[in-house]
């Protein structure tokens, strides 16, 4: 009965906004979860990603990320300053110690950066990561659409470094 009450639990989290399969991928003591990307309009060069990272072992970072879906791809921060929201690259994400992290919206994320093409909701993505200690591992990463969701992620369109 416990599976299925997990069943029920996840209806439950996917209804609340994001529908999500169970996606998971491993590398070493590394799991990531649920990776989905925001849908972008065919004018926007670049777009986010988005995962839960969690470690099981001892320290480590995420390095860095690439696709086939863009040119490059950085990873990035937003933060509130001066009531503006501001991105900036990280050059690194740190993975704590039998710790979690989150990228979401509004904090930490992926950048996909000069898309070769929109990122159409329904479909998905490779990504490639690469983890200081744990190495690569690619995972697949969901397009969703979000319009009605969170908006403060604007100002991708003038990304500017
Ligand atoms: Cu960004």
């Amino acid at each position: 009965m416990k599976s299925l009450r997990i069943a029920l639990l996840t209806t439950l989290l996917s209804l609340s906004g994001i529908a999500f399969a169970s996606d998971e991928f491993r590398v070493g003591d590394i799991k990531i979860e649920k990776p989905f990307a925001r849908a972008t309009v065919p004018a926007q060069k670049a777009g986010g990603g988005f995962l839960t990272i969690e470690n099981k072992g001892a320290a480590d970072r995420l390095l860095s990320a690439s696709s086939p879906a863009s040119k490059t791809m950085e990873l990035h921060t937003m933060s509130m300053e001066d009531n503006v929201m501001k991105m900036r690259e990280v050059k690194a994400i740190d993975v704590p110690a039998k710790g979690k992290v989150e990228l979401k919206p509004g904090g930490l994320h992926l950048m996909f950066i000069d898309l070769n093409g929109p990122l159409k909701a329904g479909e998905v993505v490779p990504v490639k990561l690469r983890f200081e200690k744990a190495g690569e591992v690619e995972i697949k990463v969901k397009v969703i659409d979000m319009k009605g969701g969170h908006s403060g992620h604007g100002g991708h369109g003038s990304h500017k470094h």
